[in-house]
């Protein structure tokens, strides 16, 4: 094989303390040029977006150094890299993550500070990349960031939608969206590829057509086509040599297709073009967990999917060389892993068969091998509404060609895989097709990715379990290698390091070693959980967090809570399975108690909840409105002396995450077991010192393992238990009218104590538990959750106990850095090698 040129560099000795050598000085003239020759601002200028601009290009100047200097050791070292296909990225904000792990934050601090500014202020300028929806686009983000700590050579794929999730307020109590602008006035922490276009063929018709050599070749005449622009965010490791990239792609008119050749001397129907073009990346979707099967959501999926091919290609080509001989392509496989990021970027498998046979002749036995060595698939749920199938005709109208490869794909499978195993059983065809035949036949796409992939895992140990038990038996029988686990994990940069600055000196100064980068280092804080002064000092600072929230939640939602009081977080999207009104009912019993004894005996809690609805999710929107009617009621009511107090905080996102995590005192956790993949949010909670009361589901199993018994509280039906609730067909009236306390709770929400003067405006939750027959079990686990919350309680009220808890908490949980998962996926999937 001939590599085609291997550009010299001086870049093989380490980066990582050169940056952090950069003074206080340099950083100051860096920021102050910006604000001159880019922004032409007045230095001294009392104007804190301008110093956010100035100090973020600043810092961008370093980076893209980094980023020049990684790309030119990565070509030398001619090192495997992994692409990361992504429809979602919840990046956050990126100045303070930024300097962090360059270790400039400090010295940018100090020469703010001489400007007359707070970093921590500038910081707010940002705006969230909120680029996802929840959960699978924040792990998205954290593998980026482990992947550049551990020097791994890393692409990121994604969608540059211009409108990311919605922004969320409430207007008396509902659920209002408007639009995310997050790059209205451009991003600084963005690079435009021009030279990386793409134009991407879609619509028409295939011909086929005879070869000199009596073969027929498929010809797809596209109908239209569309460029695709890339926009590159620089992805920078932790103390590492690193910096990788996410790419990014925009959509917009082909020019030269539409402009040109068939709208000539039509400049308006030319625009049009334009514009219909730019919708493509426009918004976010923002279902999470749900496909509402719509045509512009699927040929989003296919632009970026074919833009990113197209894109590893020619990476791989401007590496090594043209791809022209067979030989060549086992090269390819060598170097490339296409890792998808669920099934939304599942098309990338079609195109990447089509690319091989149209375009560079490869013949179908070996682009079908090639593709199995490329591509590996994670699942993230189980939910039967996420699972993505898309219609038959639909396919056929947009990707004529995709679906002819795909018939194909489908028939070899049937015929050989499954024929072999079970032969001549049109029960099992029909149950592992690619195609699920009926009224509308559809694609399914999981199908696809697990045919196709080498491994194919899921991201919690009972899930990938699960996934084998319950969701792909058949697929485990046929290759029992192919499924696997990797359980998630969060970077602890962003989710300690950076968002709770006050915990991560405690840790610097007892723990001595780098825990950022080696998480299981907290575990020698074991020794310490009883220790009095250390209970005290790591209590303080939970106790000043908390107080930096109550003013945070004062500016939001003008109420005042008091930091001695519990705080019960649960910030998660709203979805009926995640069981915010499982939280809400208890909620409400609460209130009903203390009404009935305002001396109770309990420690004031207050219940602070985030979420954003998906803006079509109905029920999601009544639970949002009905907590904050609840919400209204208790603040206000005085005969309840405080005890008790509800804020459902606006517009949940990364970057108010990070406000919130490092002041709660509880988690909460509450899926129907068998319902939540993993969670991520539990440990992000946990290791901030937070402990959960959960169920046996996703990572809550294995945050318990690692914490043990003592210091989480468990309540709950377990999976097998709610497998037979199910079997036995769940009646959930007989809680209703067994439990006292769940109908009174329950009646009430039928009356306008809540809604004064409009009474029935709560009893869609009421209905979805009975009439609706409460698919999530909510009611069958109240009582137990009511139980573990009282528990819960007596533990808060012992404060050593409390402290150690919450110590042995932040100590274990090691296992949940985004670093372990990373390593796990370089193991087992992508065998990767460390570029140096
Ligand atoms: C989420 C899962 O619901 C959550 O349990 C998991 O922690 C996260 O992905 C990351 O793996 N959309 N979002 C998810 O799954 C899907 C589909």
């Amino acid at each position: 094989m001939v590599t085609k040129t291997k550009t010299s560099t001086n870049t093989q000795s380490s980066t990582k303390n050169k940056t952090q050598s950069i003074t206080v000085a340099e950083i100051s003239q860096r920021i102050e040029h910006h604000l001159k020759f880019t922004l032409d601002e007045q230095i001294n200028v009392d104007q804190k977006p301008a110093y956010w601009r100035a100090t973020s290009l600043a810092l961008n100047d370093i980076i893209v150094e980094k980023l020049q200097n990684t790309k030119a050791r990565q070509q030398q070292s001619e090192v495997k890299s992994v692409n990361y296909l992504s429809l979602e990225y919840l990046m956050g904000r990126l100045l303070s993550n930024n300097l962090h792990n360059l270790g400039l934050y400090t010295n940018t601090e100090k020469a703010l500070k001489t400007m007359g500014f707070e970093l921590a202020d500038l910081c707010e300028q940002g705006a969230d990349l909120a680029l996802g929806n929840g959960g699978l686009g924040r792990l998205a983000a954290c593998f980026l960031d482990s992947l550049a700590t551990l020097d791994y050579s890393a692409m990121g794929y994604g969608v540059h939608y211009q409108h990311g999730l919605f922004k969320q307020s409430f207007a008396d109590g509902q659920q209002i969206e408007t639009p995310d602008m997050w790059r209205e006035f451009g991003s600084p922490w963005e690079i435009c590829r021009p030279e990386s276009s793409q134009t991407i063929p879609l619509y028409g018709h295939i011909e086929e057509v005879a070869q000199a050599n009596g073969t027929i070749k498929s010809v797809w005449h596209a109908g239209k086509t569309l460029k695709g622009v890339p926009w590159d965010v620089p992805i920078v490791g932790y103390n590492s040599d690193t910096v990788n990239a996410l790419r990014l792609w925009e959509c917009r008119a082909d020019n030269a297709f539409d402009w040109d050749t068939f709208n000539h001397g039509d400049y308006l129907q030319a625009h049009q073009q334009q514009v219909a073009a730019e919708t493509v990346s426009k918004v976010l979707y923002p279902n999470d967990e749900h496909e509402a099967g719509k045509e512009l959501r699927f040929v989003q999926q296919y632009f970026f999917c074919a833009c990113s091919v197209q894109d590893i290609i020619a990476r791989f080509e401007n590496q090594y060389g043209a791809l022209a001989e067979q030989s060549h392509w086992q090269t390819f496989c060598e170097k490339v892993a296409i890792q998808l990021n669920d099934t939304h970027p599942t098309i990338a498998i079609l195109e990447l068969m089509r690319t091989l046979i149209d375009n560079h002749n490869v013949d179908w036995d070996n682009a079908w091998a090639i593709c199995q060595k490329v591509f590996a698939y994670t699942n993230h749920t189980l939910l039967p509404e996420a699972l993505e199938k898309w219609s038959v005709a639909l396919f056929q109208r947009v990707l004529p060609r995709h679906l002819s490869i795909l018939y194909r794909i489908n028939e070899a499978f049937l015929n050989d895989d499954v024929n072999a195993l079970w032969p001549n059983n049109d029960d099992m065809r029909a149950r592992l097709s690619l195609i699920e035949e009926g009224h509308e036949p559809k694609v399914r796409m999981a199908h696809l990715c697990v045919v196709t992939a080498h491994r194919v895992n899921g991201v919690a140990q009972i899930h990938s379990d699960l996934v084998k038990q319950d969701l792909f038996p058949e697929f485990d029988q046929l290759w029992p290698t192919k499924l696997t686990n990797v359980t998630n994990g969060i970077t602890p940069r962003r989710w300690l390091k950076a968002c709770n600055p006050l915990l991560a000196n405690l840790l610097d100064s007892t723990i001595n070693a780098d825990w950022a980068k080696d998480l299981n280092r907290l575990s020698e804080l074991k020794h310490l959980a009883d220790n009095a002064d250390f209970q005290q000092q790591f209590m303080a600072i939970k106790q000043q967090n908390k107080i930096a929230l109550t003013k945070e939640i004062k500016k939001l939602t003008g109420i005042t809570v008091s930091p001695d009081a519990i705080f019960d977080v649960q910030i998660k999207r709203l979805h009926e399975y995640k069981r915010q009104h499982l939280n809400l009912l208890h909620i409400i019993s609460l209130y009903r108690q203390l009404l009935a004894n305002p001396e109770l005996d309990m420690q004031p809690r207050v219940f602070i909840f985030g979420a954003k609805a998906a803006p079509g999710y109905k029920l999601a929107k009544e639970i949002i409105y009905a907590t904050n009617k609840v919400a209204e009621k208790i603040n206000n009511d005085i005969r309840i002396q405080d005890k008790l107090k509800v804020v459902f905080l606006p517009n949940y996102r990364v970057s108010l995450a990070e406000k919130i995590i490092p002041a709660a005192d509880v988690s909460e956790q509450i899926s129907t077991a068998g319902k939540e993949a993993s969670g991520t949010g539990n440990m992000k909670l946990a290791l901030n010192g937070a402990v959960t009361i959960g169920t046996l589901d996703g990572a809550n199993i294995e945050i318990a393992e690692e914490v043990g018994d003592d210091n989480i509280f468990i309540f709950g039906l377990t999976v097998d238990e709610v497998k037979a609730l199910d079997a036995q067909d769940y009646n959930s009236y007989q809680y209703y009218q067994n439990n006292a306390e769940i109908r009174a709770c329950l009646d009430w929400l039928d009356t306008d104590y809540f809604t004064p003067g409009n009474p029935g405006e709560l009893s869609s939750i009421k209905e979805s538990f009975l009439a609706g027959g409460d698919p999530y079990k909510v009611l069958a686990d109240f009582q137990s959750y009511a139980d573990a919350q009282l528990a819960l309680d007596k533990a808060y009220r012992n404060p050593s106990q409390w402290a150690k808890m919450a110590i042995l908490n932040t100590a274990l949980m090691g296992k949940f850095n985004s670093d372990r998962s990373i390593e796990d996926y370089v193991q087992n999937i992508w065998h990767l090698t460390v570029s140096k």
